[in-house]
């Protein structure tokens, strides 16, 4: 049982208790009690067995017992009460945006809605907007949320996909008998979200390995376990399930095989014609001459013997790959990566310090970061105030002497304010070394006088502090639709103004995502891709980022991170003093 295992079952605890209408005081302890096991570093279920958890912030004696009880029986008492009270379909209904705790408990009570279905139906007769509290504002809105919720149809996001895939490929790859374990599918192209994962293993005991796959820990249902192909399902931490896919083949043809699971099945018809028209045959288990195989045992064998330069996995998805080749061979790729230029601290947001984030970049090898705290207007992200940024300022450049090995920027994530200008005065802009323009409110079509998303993010590259654009839509995968961007207008101003745009590499945002990734590189623009981590840990999203650049076709001279500091710097310069 993990942190995060805990972590959701208080935040659930909370959420009904919300959904009930319980005491505000005893909802925030249990909230906090999430945020606390959160934060920890440590293994908290240890803690619990090993005797005391009440040292923790925020953790009383009946917390502690609470623990106690869930690591020791798997269940907790409230927990289970709370879940007979409610259709277990009603805390689904906390997913959609625009959708509380109390708007659920609201439906439940009033309208008798139990699911998600339930919810649709009250929405349309009007019913719903007749609620008092409700009205026609808020139902359009949670319309809205359902829609963007079915649109996302279920899929998971990469970045919890893909930890999630290499572990059961690891572990597959453990059994006796197997010689080669590799992930395929839509997560091997690097796609933003996942519908499932598919795994493919090269072994001559099919049938001995699907059924030790589908009785691997944390299998939650069984839905096929034949000789050549396995099908479970493991439950993820929103309580979601995500398939995961075993196909066993001989390892002679684990080429073609690879090639055929990776898809995607666009890319693989286009395969498959330039075959046909040479009279040939191709399949999961090999490209043919009539009945002779001439390739199979490696995925280049094939492209090469269909006269094709080998395509990259994040490359197949027939967005005109076979007909841009050149390109294929230098895209970006992690090894390319020298820096790392948006991140927080505690000074902001950020879990560690300066030092820390330094040091946990060098260790990765890094040349450069740059910390970019919140500016003022984000203070539900404790944004620094003037006087605390000049501070923060003083401290970076301190932190950078001491530490030998890798340059630290003076940077700012600096909010675009709904009128287009910056958060910041220019003086203390120009004390920075990289700025990053962000619209962090306001994020609507602005309108009746106001600016739009896209005439403020304007007016930020015009500025000649700002060196790039900070997740420019502002989507959530799966949680929030774009800002509505005219990302044309947008990738033309970043080309003509010097202005980077970020690829933000959270998982989360992948921001900009692969389509406009193409635009900005098609327009001629530099990208900058980072990973905005809070907390040391998260550089390691910087992988994401990199397959996301990949999808859009980047190459390692069209980022930003893969120059040097000192041409970097030139480039900073160079928009500075124009
Ligand atoms: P997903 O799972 O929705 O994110 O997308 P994929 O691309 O992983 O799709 P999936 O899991 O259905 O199948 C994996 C790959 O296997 C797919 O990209 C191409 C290949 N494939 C699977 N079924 C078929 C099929 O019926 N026809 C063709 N041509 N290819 C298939
Ligand atoms: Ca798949
Ligand atoms: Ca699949
Ligand atoms: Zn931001």
């Amino acid at each position: 049982m993990s942190n995060a295992d805990l972590v959701r079952i208080f935040e659930r605890i909370a959420d009904l208790m919300e959904i009930d209408g319980a005491d505000r005081f005893r909802i925030n302890s249990y909230r906090r009690v999430a945020r606390t096991i959160k934060d920890t570093p440590t293994d908290v279920a240890e803690m619990a067995r090993n005797g005391d958890v009440t040292d923790l912030q925020g953790v009383g004696k009946g917390t502690a017992e609470r623990i106690r009880q869930f690591v020791d029986t798997g269940h907790i008492d409230v927990l289970v009460q709370l879940e007979a009270k409610f259709p277990p379909g009603l805390p689904a209904l906390l997913d959609i945006p625009g959708m509380g705790p109390k708007k659920v408990g609201l439906v439940h009570r009033e309208l008798g809605v139990t699911g998600l279905e339930d919810l649709k139906k009250v929405a349309a007769s009007g019913k719903l907007a007749e609620l008092s509290g409700m009205g026609v504002a808020s139902v359009k809105k949670i319309s809205e949320g359902i829609a963007f919720l079915e649109s996302s149809g279920g899929r998971t996001p990469l970045g919890i996909a893909l930890p999630i895939a290499e572990m059961f490929a690891d572990r597959v790859r453990a059994l006796p008998g197997v010689d080669r374990v590799e992930i395929a599918g839509s997560l091997r192209r690097g796609a933003e979200t996942i519908g499932d994962v598919d795994l493919l293993c090269a072994s001559g005991e099919g049938a001995a390995i699907v059924r030790q796959f589908t009785e691997f820990d944390g299998v939650r249902r069984v839905l096929a376990a034949g000789d050549t192909k396995g099908s479970v399902t493991i439950e993820l931490a929103d309580r979601r399930e995500l398939q995961i896919d075993l196909r066993v083949v001989e390892t002679d043809a684990f080429g073609a095989a690879w090639q055929y699971f990776t898809g995607s099945k666009e890319h693989n018809v286009r395969l498959r014609e330039r075959a046909v028209r040479r009279k040939w045959r191709l399949n999961e288990y090999g490209l043919y001459h009539e009945k002779r195989r001439i390739a199979g045992e490696s995925e280049s064998d094939i492209y090469k013997k269909l006269e094709l330069s080998f395509v990259p996995p994040e490359l197949r998805e027939d967005r005109g790959e076979f007909d841009r080749p050149s390109d294929a061979a230098d895209l970006v790729t992690l090894k390319d990566i020298r820096g790392d230029l948006h991140m927080h601290t505690v000074a902001s947001d950020g879990k560690c310090t300066i030092e820390a984030m330094a040091c946990a970049a060098k260790e990765r090898g890094y040349k450069f970061i740059a910390i970019c705290d919140h500016s003022k207007s984000s203070t539900i992200a404790n944004g620094l105030t003037i006087e605390r940024m000049k501070k923060h300022i003083r401290a970076i450049r301190k932190v950078d002497e001491a530490i030998e090995g890798i340059a630290i920027l003076v940077g700012c994530e600096c909010d675009i304010l709904s009128d287009g200008s910056m958060d910041y005065p220019d003086d203390l802009l120009a004390q920075c070394d990289w700025v990053v323009g962000s619209i962090h409110s306001a994020m609507g079509k602005g309108g009746s006088g106001k600016l739009s998303p896209t005439e403020r993010t304007i007016a930020a590259m015009e500025h000649r502090y700002v060196c790039a654009i900070g997740h420019p839509t502002g989507r959530l995968i799966n949680r929030r639709a774009p800002m509505d961007l005219d990302m044309q207008t947008i990738v033309k101003t970043a080309k003509r103004t010097g202005t980077m745009l970020e690829i933000n590499a959270s998982w989360r945002r992948l921001d900009l995502k692969d389509l406009h990734v193409r635009l900005a590189l098609d327009a001629g623009v530099v990208l900058t891709i980072n990973t905005d981590a809070h907390h040391t840990d998260q550089f390691a999203q910087m992988r994401y980022g990199i397959m996301t650049a990949r999808r859009g076709g980047a190459t390692v001279k069209d980022v930003a991170n893969c120059l040097t500091l000192a041409s970097l710097r030139k480039r900073i310069a160079k928009k500075r003093d124009s």
